[in-house]
This record gives structure tokens, C-alpha cells and sequence, in this order.
């Protein structure tokens, strides 16, 4: 099929500057679309940091101001991979210049911004996507796929996990081009926003959406030195763990929890779910496979099976190599890129969206007053 140009451009260059960018190359590679990505311009501040990373990544041009970058009659659709902190002026910039935006988790520092934005694309008539790549990991995709068959039943339960150990040493600094994550105003929380919305939005594309939490948090190292101001100590602001309780509107009860000081866990993002005929477990630390059970087998035959997720059957996986040959991380954002392209070819739209990402801000929300009010709190929309 003869392809459409959709130019690019990229603001940041970090951590999901690079795995976007690998996307963008790679996405035609693997899927039959309609549109092929331009790597057209990447923009940030630095010069010095961000040529190599051009450079690099084959981007064709530069720019140093985000407006400018959206100014842009050349650009498409604008892809936000920076602090959270600047999501909302550049989206709204970028939805009142009519152009597509895709942006990175989480969708703002709170709801209200979340709204601001949801409202920005929403009245600009401009596809949006928000990058929830865990959606795209091919068990996590067929996990939602045997639900929807019924093979569950009624949810009972949903218990979702998200560890890792990397601030534990109180020397790791705060702040500046790669520690943003742990300055509350670059951020606007903690693991909550960066690391638990990603099982909320797991958790209600599988099970529906959340009535109400009760949390707690808690930051353990107080204050820590400027990663930009050798010698200055700061407070430290975020959640570095958090638990809540959850009832969803379907009336099953959940549990979240979430931490960086969970020793000997780098990236664990485990989810089960309980329903009347069956369950499923995932565990991110084994991303190939889905632990299934089926109570409608013969009782004699009853046991939790592991479905190894790589055949032609399984979601995106006739796209890649032959059963049996495993996909890694990076493949989850390109299979992103193949649902939000494939939505601009059926015109039917991708999601998590603005306003999907919106639902799962507003779980956070929620949570972290809950943590400070020690009450259960609604989840307010
Ligand atoms: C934090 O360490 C982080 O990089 C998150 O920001 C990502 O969203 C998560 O997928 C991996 O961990």
C-alpha cells in the first residue's frame, strides 16, 4: 500500500525520547499501515545533549523552543517525552495549532490538568494518545482479550503490584535532566503517577473503572543533595511508596501497591485477577507469559496452566518471528504506534486517549488524598 507521510516531532530526548524514536523507525517494518512516520524534528533546551541523540536516531532537524516546534506548518503530530511538569502547556499549545499529539505517562501532574488537556484535544478534534505501552505487551493484550470472552466471569478481585529498588541509597540525588522523576515539581508525585499509573490504567481497560480508594504513602529518605547543585540538600516532596484499597464500580475489590524500595526488584509490574470461572496472573519479569485458570476444566484437570504468548494466534505476535522467539520492551511502543496509526486508517480512534488517561489521573488523585485525609476518597468525574 502506498504510504502517507506523518512527520514528527519529538520534544525530549531521555529515556522515552529514545524508545519513541525507535518506533517511529521501526514500526513499518513489522506492520502493514497506511502512514509512515518522519523522524522530521527533535527539540529541547540543550543543543549539546540533543544532537548526539539526533544524530543518533536519524531525526532531520532541531529545535530549541517547543512553541516553535509546533509553529511548525511541517509538523504532524507532536510527541511530549519530557517532565511531567511541562505536559499541559505543550499539549494545549499543540491542540489549539490542530496537531496530534502523543504524549507520555502520566498524563499531567493532577486532574485538573489532565481535564485542561482532555478538553484542549477533545474541542481541537485531534487524534491523542497517551503512551501506556504496558498495554501493548502481547499477554497483557490477551489477558484483556479472555476476559472480554467471558472466560472469567464475574471479577471478584484485582490485586496489582509495581516494585522497583532504584532510590534507596539516600547519596541518589534529586532532580535535574535524569532524576526529574524524584522532584515534586517536575513530577507532581511519586511512584503513584510514574509507576502505579500504569496498573491503573492496566486495571481498568481489564476490569472497568475505580469508585473509591484509601491509601497511604510514605517517603523514606526525607531529603536528598541537587543533582544540579552539588552540596544543596532539598526536602524531598514525592511518594516513594504507596498502597490503596480499591472498590471498583463493578463491585470488585483491589488492592495497588507500589514502591522504589523493594530490594532486589528493578521493574516488577505483577497483576492477578480473581473471577467466578477463572483467574490470570502476569508478572512483567516473565512479559511472554500469561498464568492462567480455568475452573470449567474436568476438576481432574484443574491446575494453573502458563500460556507461552508467542504464537501466530496471540495479540501482535504474527507481526514478529515464528512461536516460540520472544519480543522485548521496546516492541511494546512500537505495537503503540501500529494501534495509533492503524486508528488514523479506520478512522477509528486509539485508545488510552486523553480522557481514558484522564480516569487514571484521577485514581491518583484520589489515592494520594486519601493518603493525606486518611479516608476513603471517590474518584471524582
Ligand atoms: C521509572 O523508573 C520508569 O522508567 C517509569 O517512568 C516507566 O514508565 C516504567 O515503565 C519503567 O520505570
Amino acid at each position: 500500500m502506498a504510504r502517507k507521510k506523518l512527520n514528527i516531532g519529538l520534544i525530549g530526548y531521555g529515556f522515552m525520547g529514545r524508545a519513541h524514536s525507535n518506533a517511529y523507525a521501526q514500526v513499518n517494518k513489522f506492520f502493514d499501515l497506511g502512514y509512515e512516520p518522519v523522524l522530521k524534528a527533535a527539540c529541547a533546551r540543550k543543543e549539546d545533549k540533543l544532537k548526539p541523540f539526533a544524530e543518533n536516531w536519524g531525526w532531520e532537524s532541531m529545535e530549541s523552543d517547543w512553541r516553535k516546534l509546533i509553529a511548525r506548518d511541517d509538523i504532524d503530530v507532536v510527541d511530549i517525552s519530557v517532565p511531567n511538569n511541562l505536559h499541559r502547556d505543550i499539549a494545549v499549545a499543540a491542540a489549539q495549532a490542530g496537531k496530534m499529539i502523543l504524549c507520555e505517562k502520566p498524563l499531567a501532574m493532577n486532574a485538573a490538568e489532565g481535564l485542561e488537556m482532555t478538553e484542549a484535544v477533545e474541542k481541537a478534534g485531534v487524534a491523542n494518545m497517551v503512551w501506556f505501552n504496558y498495554r501493548r505487551v502481547p499477554a497483557i493484550s490477551l489477558a484483556k482479550q479472555l476476559i472480554d470472552e467471558g472466560r472469567l466471569g464475574r471479577i471478584f478481585h484485582y490485586r496489582a503490584k509495581y516494585l522497583q529498588d532504584w532510590t534507596i541509597n539516600e547519596n541518589v540525588p534529586l532532580g535535574g535532566q535524569t532524576l526529574w522523576r524524584l522532584d515534586i515539581d517536575a513530577a507532581g508525585s511519586g511512584v503513584t503517577g510514574d509507576l502505579l499509573a500504569h496498573s491503573i490504567d492496566t486495571a481498568i481497560w481489564l476490569i472497568g473503572g475505580v469508585d473509591k480508594v484509601c491509601g497511604m504513602t510514605e517517603t523514606f529518605v526525607k531529603e536528598r543533595e541537587l543533582q544540579d547543585q552539588p552540596g544543596v540538600r532539598m526536602p524531598v516532596g514525592i511518594d516513594d511508596a504507596c498502597a490503596f484499597l480499591a472498590k471498583f464500580k463493578n463491585g470488585a475489590l483491589s488492592t495497588f501497591e507500589s514502591t522504589r524500595y523493594a530490594r532486589g526488584r528493578k521493574n516488577q509490574n505483577t497483576f492477578e485477577v480473581n473471577g467466578e470461572h477463572g483467574s490470570l496472573y502476569f508478572d512483567l519479569e516473565d512479559a511472554h507469559q500469561l498464568q492462567y485458570y480455568d475452573n470449567r476444566l474436568d476438576s481432574h484437570v484443574h491446575g494453573w496452566q502458563t500460556i507461552l504468548v508467542t504464537d501466530f494466534e496471540h495479540p501482535y505476535m504474527n507481526k514478529y518471528w515464528v512461536p516460540g522467539c520472544t519480543i522485548g520492551y521496546e516492541h511494546t511502543f512500537i505495537n503503540a504506534l501500529a494501534d495509533f496509526i492503524k486508528g488514523l486508517d479506520t478512522g477509528v480512534p486509539v485508545r488510552p486517549n486523553f480522557r481514558d488517561a484522564l480516569e487514571t489521573q484521577r485514581v491518583c488523585d484520589a489515592a494520594l488524598k486519601s493518603a493525606k485525609t486518611e479516608k476513603w476518597e471517590k474518584v471524582q468525574g
